[in-house]
Formats: C-alpha cells, structure tokens, sequence
C-alpha cells in the first residue's frame, strides 16, 4: 500500500540549514545585541541536543555561561533576541540561499503526482520555513503542502511526539498511513514516539546519532547521478534513491 503523506522535518531533512543558516544567524543576534556569545560549528553541535532556538539560548546559558549575569527581563531578552535572529536567517536564506538536499525535491514532486500529500512538522519558526520553501523548493510550495506544522504551536518540542500528533490531527490521517522524514535521534524520538515509519537521512551533525527505530538510515535520498547509500534498512536490489515504490515496501 502506498503511504497517505509524507511528513517532513525542514532543518538538516530538507536542507543542511543548521551550520550556515541557522547558527550563522544566532552569532549576528548575538553580536548586534553586543553579547560575546559565539556559537562555533563544534559548539553547535553540542547545542544541538536542544530543540527550538530560544530554548537553545537558554540551554546555553545555564550549561556554557555560568560567568553571565542574566538581567530581570531575561525572558523578553531571549524573545527579542530570537526575533532578531529569525529575521537574520530569512535574509540569509532570500539571499545566499540554501539548497536542498538530494532527493527532496524529486520525491516532493513524485508524492504530488501520485496524489499523495505533503505536510511539514518541525520545530524552527513559521516564517523560516515559509523562507526556505520559497526560495529554495518554488516560490510558490507552501501551497503545496496540506499542513505546516511549525514552531511554537506545540507546547513541547521534539523529541516529543506533539507536533506529529498535531500535523496527522490537521491531516485526519492516523500514523499507519504515513510516513516521516527526518535527519537528528530527537527527530527520530518526535516521530516514532507518534507512532509513524521513519526514514532518516543523516548529515555531519547527526551521523552518530542513535537510529534505532528508523525503517531506514541513508545518507540522503538519491537522485539520479547521485545515488544514496544505506545505513541501515532494507532498499530494493538495485534501488539507487527512495521514491514512492521504496516508500510503499515499507507498508508490505
Ligand atoms: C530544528 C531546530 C530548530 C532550529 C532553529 O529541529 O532545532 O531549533 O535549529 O529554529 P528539527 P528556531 O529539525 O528537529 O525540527 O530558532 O526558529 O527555533
Ligand atoms: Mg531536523
């Protein structure tokens, strides 16, 4: 049987937005404030084990900054830095742009063929996703998706499995018909923890991450030219990328 959607992660799924998009970003909230906190690539790595990037600032100041003296609107503070920051990563996305990774697009197109839908759940803010899709996929995808789920619309961010529950809830869809698609282990946790068959594609930052639990670990989709290797899983003899057949053997 063929899945009823596709749920995608954005950061590190879609693309490889976290070290030059949304890290760079950070240092020049961080900077324009006047604060010395400088996130490099190793460090952000780290900082990674959180989601959502206001609690990642917080994160880092309780774990990394014991020396910084937080002022009585500590709160509003991370709400205006996190602001500054989002508005930093939309312009660097409108204009370097950041490409998505091999393979997306073409089974984003092949779902949309086949009528199967498409929805994203992730845990970076609204507008930076409505960013990437339209400078990155087309200008305009965000239409092409039944539901985005984004951001702070879960109280929880992953690893926990709200913001799954909240896109199958919009979509009217249970977890058996759907398939997810994402890159971290708090990914993999989110998704499986709903109940939904994941397929990761691992980058730099979560190559070491623990998968137990994915259908299927590659190193990204495959495209034609570029073929995908398997981690871990099962993709059919001769299969060089996942499309929609790949994607239905994992309901068989
Ligand atoms: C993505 C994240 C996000 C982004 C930053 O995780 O952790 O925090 O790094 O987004 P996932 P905001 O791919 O598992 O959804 O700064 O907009 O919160
Ligand atoms: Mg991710």
């Amino acid at each position: 049987m063929l899945p009823k959607a596709l749920l995608f992660d954005v950061d590190g799924t879609m693309a490889d937005t976290e070290r030059d998009g949304h890290r760079v970003a950070f240092n020049r909230a961080f900077a324009e404030a006047g604060l010395d906190w400088v996130w490099d690539v190793p460090l952000y790595g780290e900082l990674l084990s959180v989601t959502g990037g206001k609690e990642r600032m917080r994160h880092y100041v309780e774990r990394y900054r014991p020396d910084y003296v937080r002022p009585d609107d500590f709160d509003v503070l991370v709400v205006r830095l996190h602001a500054a920051k989002t508005r930093h990563y939309t312009a660097l996305v409108a204009g370097d742009g950041i490409p998505l990774r091999p393979g997306v697009r073409r089974l984003l197109d092949e779902a949309r063929r086949a009528g199967v839908r498409i929805a994203i759940a992730t845990t970076t803010t609204p507008d930076n996703v409505s960013a990437l899709l339209r400078h990155s996929l087309a200008r305009d995808s965000e239409t092409w998706f039944d539901v985005i789920g984004a951001g702070d619309v879960v109280q929880a961010k992953k690893p926990a499995p709200d913001i799954y529950y909240y896109v199958l809830d919009r979509l009217g869809l249970p977890a058996a018909d759907c398939v997810a698609f994402e890159d971290s282990e708090n990914g993999l946790r989110s998704s499986t923890a709903a109940g939904i068959e994941t397929v990761v594609t691992i980058n730099d930052y979560t190559r070491s991450h623990d998968f137990t639990g994915a259908a299927l670990v590659l190193d990204h989709l495959g495209d034609p030219g570029q073929p995908c290797k398997v981690i871990s899983g099962h993709l059919a003899a001769g299969a060089t990328a996942v499309d929609l057949t790949t994607l239905r053997s994992l309901f068989d």
